[in-house]
């Protein structure tokens, strides 16, 4: 019989799905270890697989010299050495499609709670001003309203799907025009958002698309737009969208992703008039997150018994 293999645990994901892994392997919890470093240099050479949410930088790549496989739990990879780790001949999984329904129906409760100010009037209502100081204020519709959507891809398809639904006028912009989808392709991210009452931002991060939604898209969307971002914290100019919605440019916002998660920097956290945030959970149900668990244990399994990877990053 062989020995199971050795894995290091570098950031923990849903445990009822993480601790599956242990019938597939002996892990290794660096995250949980006083001394991070001796357990690293006790089991690291021992490990031929790192599990992580979403963080693997090329120094931890080097720390495991026998280094085979890293599991990345979540679609995007931006946090995850994968340049290094290909050089190195280490492969990478991620946990796409299983969570496009629930990022996608975060996103249209952005879009809703922002034209809505579902939270807003929440406020309102229990802090007694209804009564005190009459109706709230009149909103935005949201029902047939044009709305871009900044990356088409697995995840901005259910978005398309549930705008669709709500009868909305459909664009997008991406590098590549689909031919598959009856909706006009803007090659110009800001004459499209110039078109637009709503822009929902869902394209991986990484240098390609570092602030691509910046002042200029901000102002082009305007004082009665609004803009979601439930991709990365990276790809919108922060201190462009402070500044727009102080001074009107831009009508409303509401993220999900924030460029130094877990931290959300106080500027964003000033603005209660016109931005909702949330604390990164668009993925974040037991339905979804013990779906992407079970990715990553599928495709040891298939890398155990010498079957071809299911999710492979490189
Ligand atoms: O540009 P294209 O034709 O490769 O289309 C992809 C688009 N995209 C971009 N659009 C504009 N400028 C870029 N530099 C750029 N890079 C990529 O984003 C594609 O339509 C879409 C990504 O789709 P998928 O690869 O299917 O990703 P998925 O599963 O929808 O997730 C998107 C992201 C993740 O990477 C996480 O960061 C986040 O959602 O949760």
């Amino acid at each position: 019989m062989t020995a199971k293999p050795e894995i290091l645990i570098q950031s923990p994901w849903y445990e009822p799905a993480m601790c599956r892994l242990d019938e597939l392997g002996v892990t290794h919890h660096l995250w949980q270890a006083a001394d991070p470093d001796a357990l690293l240099a006790e089991v690291g050479p021992r490990c031929s697989i790192i599990g992580t949410f979403q963080v693997c930088p090329a120094s931890l790549i080097r720390a495991v010299p026998n280094l085979e496989l890293i599991l990345t739990f979540g679609v995007g990879y931006d946090g995850v050495d994968v340049a290094e780790a290909t050089r190195r001949g280490v492969r990478v999984v991620n946990t796409p499609s299983v969570l496009n329904d629930c990022v996608a129906d975060l996103a249209m409760a952005l879009v809703l709670a922002g034209r809505r100010q579902v939270v807003q009037a929440d406020r309102y209502a229990r802090e007694g001003r209804w009564e005190r100081d009459g109706d709230y204020p009149y909103t935005l519709h949201v029902t047939g309203c044009r709305v871009g959507i900044v990356g088409l891809g697995r995840i901005g398809m259910e978005i398309a799907a549930r705008c669709a639904a709500f009868k909305m006028e459909i664009c997008y912009h991406q590098r590549t025009p689909r031919s598959d989808v009856p909706w006009t392709h803007h090659p110009d991210l800001v004459g499209m958002a110039r078109e637009c009452d709503i822009l929902v931002v869902i394209v991986p991060g990484g240098d390609a698309t570092r602030h691509l939604v910046g002042e200029e898209v901000m102002a082009a969307l305007g004082p009665r737009g609004h803009l979601v971002n439930v991709a990365r914290g990276s790809v919108i100019d922060t201190d462009a969208l402070v500044r727009c919605l102080n001074d009107g440019r831009l009508g409303s916002a509401a993220l999900d992703v924030y460029p130094d998660e877990p931290r959300i920097p106080r500027a964003l956290l000033d603005i209660t008039a016109n931005l909702t945030l949330t604390p990164h959970i668009a993925s974040a149900t037991h339905h979804t997150r013990m779906a992407m668990g079970m990715v990553l244990h599928d495709n040891l399994r298939a890398w155990l018994d010498g079957r071809r990877l299911i999710t492979p990053v490189n």
